[in-house]
């Protein structure tokens, strides 16, 4: 990689990243959206940290019957099937997004607007469907927040989800950058597998569900953002002994990187 290209672009995904959704927010949802279609499958906070090998929720939700569903008498229509399962989780999990439910994730809010005035370009990358993204925005940042980004980049608007790298690509495409000038920021194993295949240098924040994952591959991994009377744990990298991640510790992880 280029040492001297300049960073433009900062690429965030959303699921445990900006906001911690999984566990009590898509767990959640896909539990109500199980009862809804009257269905007896509980996903506990256990059986969902394994479930989240596979990222994307239909893919997730095709996953569970393949691996601990076997006896399930399948429909003939098995993807009609779980695209409307995962409408109706959908639909449980923008109510909970509306009602304010999921609050973003310590240090988030403080940096967006950081490298905002820093004059970045925010781009967002991620599995999950688009209106969660925009739902999860307003109802944490508020509407305007929308145009902070560039790019959304989300969902089944690429063939194959992360792990694969082609939702960076294309993000990075829209934006008519390469990887020499774009960081991404992601929270678990598929993602820093994504980012990493698509050549991108990666800021890892962990959290319950991955703190366990493989991320040798990241450039910096911290337990969360961190805020000036809240600071962040430093997991593996140099943050220069700062508290919280700001554009001065971004600018000098991309210059050392
Ligand atoms: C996030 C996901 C998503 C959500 C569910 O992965 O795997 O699938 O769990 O969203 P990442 P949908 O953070 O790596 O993007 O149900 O809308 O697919
Ligand atoms: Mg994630």
């Amino acid at each position: 990689m280029n040492q001297n290209s300049e960073l433009k672009a900062l690429l965030f995904d959303v699921d445990g990243t900006l906001a911690d959704t999984e566990r009590d927010g898509h767990r959640v949802a896909f539990n109500y959206a199980f009862k809804e279609a009257g269905l007896d499958w509980e996903w506990s906070v256990e059986r969902y940290g394994e479930l989240l090998a596979v990222t994307g929720g239909k893919e997730r939700i095709k996953y569970f019957l393949d691996e601990f569903e076997a006896s399930f008498q399948a429909p003939e229509d098995l993807t009609g099937f779980i695209a409307d399962l995962h409408q109706k989780k959908t639909a449980h999990y923008l109510e909970m997004l509306q009602q304010g439910a999921i609050p973003l994730r310590n240090g988030v809010e403080r940096l967006l607007n950081e490298v905002r005035e820093a004059g970045f370009i925010l781009g967002i990358v991620t599995t999950t469907t688009p209106e969660n993204v925009t739902y999860l925005l307003e109802a944490t940042l508020g509407k305007a927040s929308l145009d902070w980004f560039s790019v959304i980049a989300a969902g089944d608007i690429v063939p194959a989800k992360k792990p694969a790298a082609d939702i960076y690509l294309y993000a990075m495409e829209k934006l008519g950058l390469s990887a020499e000038n774009c960081l991404a920021f992601e929270d678990s194993g598929n993602g820093i597998l994504s980012s990493h295949a698509a050549d991108l240098s990666t800021i890892v924040t962990i959290n319950d569900y991955t703190a366990e994952h493989d991320f040798t591959a990241a450039d910096l991994v911290l337990d969360q953002f961190g805020e000036p009377d809240a600071p962040c744990r430093v997991i593996s990298g140099n943050m220069n002994g700062a508290g919280y991640l700001g554009v001065k510790e971004i600018q000098s992880l991309w210059s050392e990187r």
